[in-house]
């Protein structure tokens, strides 16, 4: 997976590019993070990249030129099939359904915005997808072009363990994961649940899609309205339901 990006804060994504997973991933050419500083494609005396916006209104955008140019010295080290990206609150919302689709893409152009945002001209003439990490607002593009490849990367087989990890994740069957327990046995006087140390793996198994069923209804009641529960899954939470309405 390559990834070319567009900022003028290329030292942020020492964040990803020096710690974790990424990181590894790059050691090991499976990834590959580029950054074009809009900056470099500045030709007056104060290398400008902003300007105030027509009509008026408060604050500033960042000017076409340098991001046009700086897309284009991206464009020319990638592939054909590269898909550029625009990282705003105006774009489709991301989940791990998205995230999961993109990843089948392997070259990516992000650009990170700053400011008020880009003249609408790049986005018309060069933004294939728009998207969104959430419904807030960041200061820059540049963390959330970072969520964005950090979430992607965590899915290219094998770089963080087996397929079987990745499908046990929240939200890989649209629910929330159940409660984890490691040694010791007791903390502040709280057992782990027996079933956990029992060895029976098929109780564990249904012990835990019942814990998942229950937290993802307490939590994220929102999830369980847009997914088709299985008959077990159905038994298995109106359990939890019970046992929670006894607590
Ligand atoms: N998901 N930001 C973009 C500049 C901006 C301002 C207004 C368009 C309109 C964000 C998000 C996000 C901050 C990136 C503002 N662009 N990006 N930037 N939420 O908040 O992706």
């Amino acid at each position: 997976m390559h990834f070319n990006i567009i900022s003028i804060f290329p030292k942020m994504f020492d964040a990803i590019i020096k710690y974790g997973i990424v990181s590894r991933a790059i050691k090991k050419n499976i990834i590959s993070i580029k950054i074009w500083n809009p900056r470099d494609y500045t030709y007056d005396k104060y290398h400008t990249i902003d300007d105030r916006p027509y009509g008026g209104g408060s604050g500033m955008l960042m000017k076409a030129e340098p991001l046009l140019i700086a897309i284009e010295h991206a464009k020319k080290t990638t592939q054909i099939n590269t898909k550029i990206i625009y990282l705003s609150p105006q774009g489709k919302p991301l989940n791990q359904k998205s995230v999961s689709k993109l990843s089948k893409i392997s070259n990516f152009i992000l650009i990170c915005g700053r400011y008020k945002g880009i003249d609408e001209r790049v986005i018309h003439s060069s933004v294939d997808e728009e998207w969104s990490i959430g419904d807030y607002i960041t200061t820059g593009g540049e963390l959330p072009a970072m969520i964005f490849i950090d979430t992607l990367s965590r899915l290219i087989p094998n770089l963080i363990g087996k397929k079987i990890y990745i499908e046990e994740d929240s939200f890989c069957n649209g629910l929330l994961d159940c409660p984890q327990y490691t040694r010791p046995n007791f903390i502040k006087g709280i057992p782990v649940p027996k079933i956990l140390l029992s060895g029976h793996h098929l109780k564990i198994k249904k012990w835990k899609l019942k814990q998942s069923l229950g937290a993802t209804w307490l939590k994220r009641p929102d999830l369980l309205k847009v997914i088709k529960l299985s008959e077990e899954q159905k038994t298995l939470l109106s359990e939890f339901k019970k046992d929670w309405n006894k607590k």
